[in-house]
């Protein structure tokens, strides 16, 4: 039992003992050299994890998803999304800004493109056409309530971009989550995409960092543009090493969180105007409809004085995310906190 229940993010969860201990302990060099053997220890992990050649540790996702649209694609080229990515939301229009390109965001049903719809958008050759540069696809899905696509899924979408010669890159802030929902190794839903980003910051603990993986060629493209934008990092193994730690020990309890968050949401679709779809809570999201004008405000409000945090995500929705400082018994008093508030509607 914490304190505090912090539902607004795993971006919010704090570093454990053993990774201040391994960042107090770290070897470290000037990554700008590539002279930090433990970020070199951390990028082959990663990369063998995602069972990719290579790999490169950047500063969050969102440069993780900048540097690899950059690196994928020139300027003046369009790029295929689902309206409700990350790379479409949340990230400020960097593709658009700072690397130049256009982009056809999609709306789809779980957040997930399909292959036909790929085909659909992909530009032909036409002098008034711009020409499409590369396909994103984001799993587990953020705004879609931490929903899983799989493998299979990913591959068909590849293989349609590919045929037309196109790159696809996968926003994995989240794999690993998916990869212990489905029980699938997370390599298999890399290996049919060009580049594909995670987050050690997210579910796994870490203080800060992601990580592109892909082929030598592309990471060695990613590494010049990383330094363009400034994330040429020096001794950055003190960071590198809490990363380390996330791989090996946070990987596995993921499962806890999707336990937890799957208790949330069935505590939550018991309640008066809460309407939620329980069929897509697969891993640690949930998102939540509330049926009541002002009734999101009031719940984050009441929420906060019972010490329970919560994010509205729009005027009628909220959204929860659980993670590795949220226990059982956070989640029994969250659901008290939720019953109290509700009671009156
Ligand atoms: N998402 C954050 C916010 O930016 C919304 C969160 O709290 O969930 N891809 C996906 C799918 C993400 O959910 C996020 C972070 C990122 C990329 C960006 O990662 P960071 O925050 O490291 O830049």
């Amino acid at each position: 039992m914490h304190d505090v229940v912090d539902f607004r993010s795993d971006t919010l969860t704090l570093p454990t003992p053993a990774m201040r201990e391994a960042m107090a302990r770290a070897d470290v060099g000037d990554d700008v050299w590539e002279e930090d053997p433990t970020v070199k220890r951390l990028e082959e992990q990663a990369a063998r994890r995602l069972g990719k050649e290579a790999a490169l540790f950047v500063s969050s996702g969102t440069q993780g998803n900048l540097i690899s649209v950059m690196a994928l694609t020139r300027p003046g080229q369009e790029i295929i999304v689902d309206a409700d990515s990350h790379v479409f939301n949340y990230e400020v229009a960097g593709a658009a800004r700072l690397g130049g390109v256009q982009t056809l965001p999609l709306k789809t049903e779980r957040g997930f493109l399909g292959p036909e719809q790929v085909r659909a958008h992909i530009r032909p050759s036409n002098v008034h056409l711009a020409v499409t540069g590369l396909v994103c696809v984001e799993n587990t899905h953020n705004r879609h309530g931490g929903t899983c696509c799989t493998p299979a899924e990913i591959e068909a979408v590849a293989a349609v971009a590919h045929e037309a010669h196109i790159p696809v890159h996968l926003d994995g802030a989240r794999i690993f989550n998916a990869a212990v929902a489905l029980g699938r190794p997370a390599a298999e839903f890399a290996r049919h995409v060009d580049s594909v980003t995670f987050c050690l910051s997210k579910g796994l603990g870490a203080p800060v960092g992601s990580l592109i993986c892909g082929s030598p060629e592309l990471i060695a493209r990613a590494r010049g543009i990383r330094k363009m934008l400034g994330g040429g990092m020096r001794q950055v193994g003190v960071l590198a090493a809490a990363g380390l730690v996330a791989l090996d020990t946070m990987v596995d309890r993921l499962a806890e969180d999707h336990t937890n968050c799957r208790r949330l949401a069935e505590g939550l679709a018991k309640l008066p105007r809460i309407r939620l779809d329980l069929a897509i809570v697969q891993t640690n999201i949930v998102i939540f409809h509330v049926d009541r004008a002002g009734g999101a405000a009031e719940l984050v409000s009441g929420c906060l004085a019972r010490k329970v945090k919560i994010h509205a995500i729009g005027p009628s929705s909220i959204r929860c995310v659980t993670h590795k400082d949220v226990d059982g018994d956070d989640i029994d008093r969250a659901l008290e906190a939720f019953r109290e508030i509700t009671a009156a509607w």
